[in-house]
């Protein structure tokens, strides 16, 4: 359940890459933040190149201690070249290690897709919206998070 009225401090860091789809993301993102009560002063909002430079700043985000949740946004478009495979695949396992390692919720929010066109329809308003969509998956995880650790664990018999 996504945590009421708490505080939540969130890091968002975005790809400049097909910077006019993740500027949308990052709008739904922000819209799912506000309708869930995260003032703007809790999120702070970083621009990187491109989505492989996505787990750096999100390791360097979760390293200062500052965010319950870090959510990465960016469009990786295929063309028609190895080059998306690796970029890709890569930000999206450094993302993955970025949580793993720091314990903490860090949402994948990257488009990967064959074509613009279908970036635009996941990055439209509303419920079409991936940034929303890892927004709210970012909040869901910091309750779940915080409700797994302040329940008691069960007796360990041996
Ligand atoms: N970066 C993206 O975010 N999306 C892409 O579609 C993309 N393509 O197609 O090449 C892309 N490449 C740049 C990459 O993320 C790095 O910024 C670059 O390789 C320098 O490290």
């Amino acid at each position: 359940m996504i945590p009421p009225n708490e505080l939540m401090r969130i890091g968002l860091v975005a790809s400049r890459f097909n910077q006019f789809i993740v500027e949308q993301l990052v709008a739904g993102a922000c819209d799912a933040l506000a309708r869930h009560g995260v003032a703007e002063s809790d999120q702070t909002l970083v621009w990187v190149p491109g989505a492989f430079e996505l787990p750096l700043m999100a390791d360097a985000m979760a390293r200062s201690g500052r965010f319950d949740a870090i959510i990465a946004l960016g469009a990786v478009i295929r063309g028609g070249t190895p080059h998306f495979e690796y970029v890709a695949g890569e930000s999206a396992r450094g993302l993955s290690r970025v949580a793993l390692e720091h314990g903490i919720p860090v949402s994948f929010g990257v488009l990967t897709t064959d074509n613009i066109e279908q970036a635009l329809e996941r990055a439209g308003s509303g419920a079409g919206n991936k940034g929303f969509d890892a927004a709210m998956t970012a909040l869901e995880m910091i309750g779940a998070l915080r409700d797994f650790r302040a329940q008691p664990g069960p007796a360990v018999s041996t």
